[in-house]
This record gives structure tokens, C-alpha cells and sequence, in this order.
């Protein structure tokens, strides 16, 4: 389908034309200079601070000033970009590009966790909050029954992207909350060694096998499916004994009678923001217990709710999605990495790289005109202090400026730690967080020019107390409203993913002609593919 043309701007077409971007456009001429003596104050240090919740967001490492963020503030403004998180949050169909085929679709995972205090009153979101509510209570049912057979040690989910990225995610970063002896293996990719080592693992009959897929049409999941079946059977196993079914309702994967319980999800649940429905809900609360899942949905629900919060000082993800698009649109810097100092969130940034890089990498807006201006950043990450060893060296002295979202906390989440040389291991973590904030931002002279440090490289630290299951949801709530926000700034479509489509259509047609080779049949055209798969016959 063609591109209208960017010049055909209307109402809704505005990032461009905001007032705020001029001012903006304006002040990126000379960025707050944080290497010059004395500017990364104290003072600044104490003032650039946002407190909501459970976190606190450091921002004085960033190359603000007061006028920037006074001018970031009626960009957010401008963009009405509370009222589209109120219109996300009551139900209304954003996800669609206007006037072209498209999802159509309300955006409704805040839905999921609606089930305590404060519920939206809007229909739509609170007839979304009754079904997922409905899904909780059988859940809980289901664990009580499974609690009670005592027969089940470990559970292995199936499924790929949205599917798998944020419950594992979630799963590594509360392993210190685990019920005793219960484990929670995870099965993705469609190379079979990846099911052959969870396999080797864990005793069948001990094990239950979550599939997850919301479309139930997964080629990788499909896959796994059949594979961990067939392990099943041969070891005299019934697989409707132990594999419970997470899709949608009418999907070929809705079919009770294959699975010893079914749970649903719905079209206005996205892959990437689905860990917070029974996507994630089976596995992290057979792992964690009934009660702390509710507490991950508790922290995001309060996360949610932050998310209106009209006073921006307040909004912490706003503030960050803000942040963001200066360094983005403003300072043109392409890349942005998350770097948390907590071993536990080691699966986190690869969960935010799908939940920002499909939602954002985007390059039309919703009326289907390509965009002049850039949209989502290349997100990537890795905790800390392990990557001080390995790529620090880059975002300090490489070419490319790399703005940067540390994530601390005070305590850690286990109750032991050690004190070596008059400090804790935690209090080390923490000190090398901040030094490398500092670093970054105010570099370092020299006379040898390979000691100098350039600075200005910038950075926000958000922190919080201890990372528990409360708090991660509220983490991973926070993530998913700045990603928002960033998208409805930029008047992009954050909720589809027509960007996968190509590769998995053509992968479908190198399987039917490799299929129809295997059968001596005269495969389909595909020159490309043939002369590729001669180099692979001829290993
Ligand atoms: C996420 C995407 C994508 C999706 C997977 C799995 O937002 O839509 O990553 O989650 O492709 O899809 P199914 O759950 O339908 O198997």
C-alpha cells in the first residue's frame, strides 16, 4: 500500500508542529554542559529528582536544564498525552493506522491488574477487568487442586516473543521469592536443543507443560507442543494430564479436551504486555505462590494509575518517556541501553527490547504518512556490574553517545550479604552505579589523550527500595507507559507488529519447498531460497 506523502499533515498528524518541539529544536542548539565545573552540583543532584510510588527518578546526569524540561512538560502537553493514556486505560480502539487495514483493537493490559482498588468505570475496561478477573479465580481454583496433589514440582512454559520474553523475565527476577521446590523452565525457540536441554532436566511426571499462545498458531510453539508430546508419550505419560493451554478463545489451541486446564486471553492483550494476564499469570504463580502474583499485579496496578497522574513532577513514566524523546528527536542520539544494577532483572532489558523495539520501531504514523522524524531507539542492555567489564569501555570513550537508564536498589533480595574491606557487596553495586552515572556525565581531562573521558554522556538512575514481586510489577508497568507515551507522542500506532510478518511468510515458503523436495515433488519457485539451501547441502 502506498505511503501518503509526509506533507499531508492533519490534526493528528502534529509531532513536527508541536510549539514545544521549536523550543525544543531551539535549546538542543546548547545542551546543559555537565563537565563543566561545579554544573553536576549537588544541588542539581538534589533538585533533578522525581519521587512516586515506590521510586524515585534521578535525572540530573541527563543534559536538561530547567527550560528543557519546562519545554518537555508542554510537549506532553501539547501531545495530550495523559488523555491518551486515559482513552488506553477506558478501552478505546488506538491500536489502528486510520483509514488502512489494521488491527483495530482496544489496548486493555492495565485491564488485567484493574482487580483491586480505584477500578476504571468505563465499560470497556471494566468488562475487561471482570474476564480477567474470572481467569484469576479459576487459576487460584486450579493451584488449590494442584497444591493439594503435591504432585507437581516443575513447570515448563511454551512459547515465543510476547509469550515468553516478559513471564521469564519476571520469573528470573523473583526467583528469590520461589516456593520451595518449585521450578519453572522455559521453551522458545524453535531449535530443538533449546526443548532437548529443558527435557534433560526435569522428571515428566513431575512437570507441567503451559502452552502459550495467543493467536494457538505459533509455528515455534506449535512445535515445542509436539515435541515435549511426543516425550511424554514415550514415557507412557498422558499429556492431558499435565499440559494446561494460554490462548485465545476460538483459537486452535481452544480445545479443553487436549489439556488438563485451559486459561484465556484476549485480542486487546499485546504479546509484549501480556505478562501481567494468564500469559505470564500459570507459570509465575505455580513458581511464586497465588498471593505474590497478586502482588506483581498490585504494583503494576499502582503503576497504571500513576500513569494519569496529571501533575508531570509525579508521573515518572511520563517524565522518562520525555526524557527519552530529548535524547531521541532532539539530540539524535539512536540507541539507548538499560543497565540494571541487580542481577535478578539479567532477562529485563531483552523483556523492554521487545516491549520498545516492536512497539516503536515504527516509521509511519496512524494515518499511514511516513514520519520525518525518529521514532523508537535500538534498546539493548545487560545488568551491572558485569557489563563495566565487558562494554563500558564504548559508552565511555566510544564514538557513539549511548544514553543510559540505570535501575538500583537499596536492598538487596536475599537477607545475606557480606562485608569485605568495611562495606556490603550491595553497597559496592550501589557505588559503582553512581560512579558510572557520575563518570559518564562529567568525564575527565587529560594530558594523555587516551585517559580522557568526553562526558556529557547522558543517563537517568531510577531506584527503588528492594526489587520484590510488588515492585516489579510496578517496573514492569513503568516500562510499559513510558514506551506508551513515547508512541503517542510521536502519534505512532505502538500496539501492531506488521513488521514481523514478511519473515515468517517467506520462512513458511522455504519449509514447502523444502517439504516438497523431501517428497520428490517439484518445489515452487524461490531462487533466492534454492541457492541458499545448495550452501547448506553442501556442508
Ligand atoms: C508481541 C508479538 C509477538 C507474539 C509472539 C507469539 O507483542 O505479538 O511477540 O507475542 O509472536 O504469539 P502467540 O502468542 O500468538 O503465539
Amino acid at each position: 500500500m502506498p505511503f501518503r506523502q509526509s506533507n499531508q499533515k492533519t490534526e493528528e498528524d502534529m509531532f513536527r508542529h508541536y510549539r514545544a518541539n521549536n523550543v525544543l529544536k531551539g535549546l538542543a542548539a546548547t545542551p546543559y554542559d555537565l563537565t563543566k565545573e561545579e554544573n553536576l552540583s549537588e544541588a542539581r543532584i538534589e533538585k533533578y529528582c522525581a519521587q512516586a510510588g515506590d521510586f524515585k527518578l534521578l535525572f540530573a546526569t541527563e543534559r536538561v536544564n530547567d527550560d528543557v524540561l519546562f519545554a518537555l512538560k508542554e510537549l506532553a502537553h501539547e501531545a495530550h498525552l495523559i488523555e491518551k493514556m486515559e482513552a488506553m486505560q477506558r478501552g478505546d480502539v488506538i491500536n489502528k493506522i486510520i483509514g488502512y487495514e489494521s488491527e483495530n483493537r482496544r489496548v486493555l493490559h492495565t485491564a488485567m491488574r484493574d482487580l483491586f482498588m480505584h477500578q476504571n468505570p468505563a465499560e470497556a475496561a471494566s468488562e475487561a477487568a471482570k474476564a480477567a478477573k474470572k481467569e484469576c479465580d479459576k487459576l487460584k481454583n486450579f493451584l488449590n487442586k494442584v497444591d493439594g496433589k503435591g504432585t507437581f514440582t516443575d513447570i515448563i512454559q511454551i512459547g515465543i516473543g510476547g509469550s515468553d520474553l516478559g513471564p521469564r523475565a519476571l520469573y528470573i527476577a523473583l526467583k528469590a521469592y520461589q516456593k520451595p521446590d518449585r521450578n519453572a523452565h522455559f521453551i522458545s525457540n524453535v531449535d530443538p536443543d533449546d526443548a532437548v536441554r529443558v527435557l534433560k532436566r526435569v522428571d515428566l511426571k513431575k512437570t507441567l507443560v503451559v502452552v502459550v499462545s495467543k493467536s494457538g498458531t505459533t509455528l515455534e510453539t506449535l512445535t515445542n507442543e509436539e515435541f515435549v508430546r511426543s516425550k511424554y508419550k514415550e514415557a507412557g505419560l498422558k499429556p492431558e494430564m499435565h499440559f494446561i493451554a494460554v490462548t485465545g478463545e476460538g483459537s486452535p489451541m481452544d480445545n479443553p479436551d487436549k489439556y488438563l486446564a485451559s486459561f484465556y486471553i484476549w485480542d486487546y492483550i499485546g504479546g509484549r504486555y501480556s505478562a501481567t494476564s494468564m500469559v505470564g499469570g500459570v507459570t509465575l504463580s505455580f513458581a511464586l505462590g497465588f498471593d505474590e502474583y497478586m502482588n506483581i499485579l498490585k504494583g503494576a496496578h499502582e503503576m497504571d494509575r500513576l500513569a494519569l497522574e496529571k501533575d508531570f513532577s509525579r508521573n515518572l513514566p511520563l517524565i522518562s518517556a520525555m526524557l527519552g524523546i530529548w535524547n531521541r528527536n532532539f539530540l539524535h542520539y539512536t540507541t539507548l541501553a538499560v543497565l540494571p544494577y541487580s542481577q535478578a532483572l539479567l532477562r529485563f532489558p531483552a523483556h523492554l527490547q521487545q516491549c520498545d523495539m516492536e512497539s516503536n520501531g515504527k516509521r509511519i504514523d496512524k494515518l499511514g504518512n511516513s514520519v520525518d522524524f525518529d521514532t523508537g531507539p535500538i534498546l539493548w542492555g545487560e545488568p551491572g556490574t558485569n557489563g563495566q567489564h565487558s562494554f563500558y569501555q564504548c559508552i565511555h570513550q566510544g564514538t557513539n553517545i549511548v544514553p543510559i537508564e540505570f535501575i538500583g536498589f537499596r536492598e538487596n533480595q536475599y537477607s545475606e550479604d557480606i562485608n569485605v574491606k568495611g562495606t556490603t557487596s550491595q553497597e559496592k553495586l550501589l557505588a559503582n552505579l553512581f560512579a558510572q552515572a557520575i563518570a559518564l556525565a562529567t568525564g575527565q581531562k587529560n594530558d594523555n589523550p587516551n585517559k580522557v573521558f568526553p562526558g556529557n554522556r547522558p543517563s537517568s538512575i531510577l531506584l527503588a527500595k528492594k526489587l520484590d514481586p510488588y515492585t516489579m510489577g510496578a517496573l514492569l508497568a513503568y516500562y510499559e507507559h513510558k514506551i506508551a507515551f513515547q508512541g503517542f507522542c510521536w502519534n505512532i500506532n505502538s500496539f501492531d507488529q506488521e513488521g514481523v510478518q514478511l519473515g515468517k511468510v517467506l520462512a513458511n515458503k522455504i519449509l514447502d519447498h523444502i517439504g516438497a523436495r523431501r517428497q520428490g515433488k517439484k518445489p515452487d519457485k524461490f531462487p533466492q531460497a534454492e541457492a541458499m539451501l545448495r550452501h547448506l547441502d553442501s556442508l
